[in-house]
């Protein structure tokens, strides 16, 4: 099915826009597991059993796993396989080559590790992407204006009277199966996206450990279907550090979004 219809079914079925990031660190692992790679797999089985009615998508940034070496890489396809198969998997691995090197990036996510869609990077151009976008059923999501302080390094030089950010947004609008990443700490600047297009769907990371506006991120990120994919990690996934982190984060899963539903409302 494709990516975007399998969401729109997963946000109806469990009425969430919440995303959860599996983004497995061994410190952070909950004390009633060993802190060892051991834990990983069943650390994100028994957080995918207690969350997955309350949220629309998952998303595995793929340095978790690529940092816990070869055994990581079969934890991330074990932990795909685990995801219930009506409930889109994003693999954020923020890839961006060359065309030919795109090609295998492509093949790795979408045919090897069973991704539903994957974060690029826009540095080296449009084109290089094609090989991503080429697979019709999948989705790419773009990095346009990211969470964290750095982004003030590139993405607001000024590029003909605007920020480098909305030039770049402005190369992608017309291309289908492709949504943008944009931070939530980025407050009203998301609404400068936003007026790029009333319709791409925005992958919003930055709420909870980054402490950015829920408020502001639904206010200026949803589309004209009032729909955006909201990230938490760490706040919910590392929610408590013993026997009952699957709970808790199940209790702080069905805390956000209600949060989530309470603001859309009020949209
Ligand atoms: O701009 C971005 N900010 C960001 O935090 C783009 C991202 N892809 N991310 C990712 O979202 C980050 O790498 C991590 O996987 C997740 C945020 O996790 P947390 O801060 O909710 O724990």
């Amino acid at each position: 099915m494709r990516f975007i219809q399998k969401l729109k079914k997963a946000i109806a079925k469990n009425n969430s826009l919440l995303c959860i990031g599996l983004d497995p660190d061994l410190k952070k692992l909950p004390n009633s597991l060993t802190k060892s790679i051991d834990s990983v797999l069943e650390f994100n089985r028994r957080i995918i059993e207690a969350t997955h009615n309350f949220i629309c998508a998952y998303k595995l940034n793929s340095a978790f796993y690529e940092a816990l070496g070869p055994k990581g890489f079969e934890i991330l396809k074990a932990t795909i396989e685990l995801i219930p198969k009506d409930i889109p998997v994003i693999l954020d691995s923020k890839r961006g080559d060359i065309d030919s090197s795109n090609e295998m990036y492509a093949r790795s996510a979408f045919i090897e590790f069973g991704a539903d869609s994957i974060t690029v990077n826009p540095y080296l151009g449009v084109e290089p992407l094609k090989p991503f976008t080429k697979f019709r059923d999948k989705f790419i999501f773009v990095l346009i204006l990211t969470s964290n302080p750095g982004a003030f390094d590139f993405q607001y030089v000024k590029c003909k009277g605007k920020f480098l950010f909305q030039r770049v947004s402005e190369k992608f609008v017309n291309l289908s199966n492709v949504g943008f990443v944009v931070g939530a700490t980025r407050g009203k600047d998301i609404k400068l996206v936003r007026e790029v297009s009333d319709e791409k769907l925005f992958l919003i990371p930055g709420i909870g450990a980054q402490k950015g506006s829920l408020e502001l991120a639904l206010k200026y990120g949803v589309n004209k279907d009032k729909v955006a994919l909201i990230n938490v990690g760490r706040a919910i996934i590392y929610a408590s550090n013993s026997s009952d982190f699957a709970q808790k984060a199940k209790e702080k899963a069905i805390e956000f979004k209600e949060k989530i539903n309470k603001i859309l409302a009020q949209l």
